[in-house]
């Protein structure tokens, strides 16, 4: 029992010691690879089709006008080159889901440059580009999240203000035949 203990005792000491070895054997960092010019961009999405890989940055604002175009970049094998231009509204967030295997993006249109309350809209893979799938009503929306409960499939959104409020509802929508309507709003102040 005694040399159990002794020789557990001595496993730990040993594993202490080689831990921070572990460690900095293990070091890694980022290094610049890419540099992609973009305008007041505010979120990088990431997300794959197929063996492909893709980044859609949200483009806001070029000084001038958030009426601009968020750009999505393909992989080539050595760097991301643009693939596509999506026109936007002071665009703050796109996000990615896929759904009966087709793929999707939707956008937070956030400001047109005279109303917040503008439509975000949703566009839908369409094997060879992404198409204008469902345009939504938002208010000054700043992020989309989709996820899904008991097989159904539902997006929410964050509306930030309408242009007079902040206290606004942010809504949840449901996928019903292949459109997106609104389930249930939920308060966020
Ligand atoms: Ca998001």
């Amino acid at each position: 029992m005694k040399k159990i203990v002794t020789h557990l005792g001595l496993s730990i000491i040993l594993l202490l010691w080689l831990q921070p070895k572990i460690v900095r054997s293990n070091e890694q960092t980022f290094q610049d690879i890419q540099t992609i010019a973009t305008n007041g961009s505010t979120n990088w999405e990431f997300f794959t089709i197929g063996n492909n890989s893709y980044l859609i940055v949200a483009n806001q604002y070029n000084d001038s006008s958030r009426n601009i175009n968020s750009k999505i970049y393909k992989w080539n094998g050595a760097s991301f080159v643009e693939f596509q231009i999506i026109p936007t509204n002071g665009a703050v967030d796109w996000q990615f889901f896929t759904m009966d295997s087709n793929s999707y993006l939707v956008v937070a249109n956030n400001h047109n440059d005279s109303s917040l309350n503008i439509n975000s809209k949703i566009y839908k893979w369409n094997g060879a580009s992404f198409v204008e799938f469902q345009t939504i009503p938002t208010n000054g929306a700043a992020d989309w999240e989709y996820f899904t409960v008991d097989n159904n499939s539902y997006l929410v959104v964050a509306n930030q203000q309408n242009g007079s409020s902040y206290n606004i509802d942010s809504k949840i929508y449901k996928i019903y035949e292949l459109s997106f309507y609104t389930y249930m709003p939920v308060i966020i102040k």
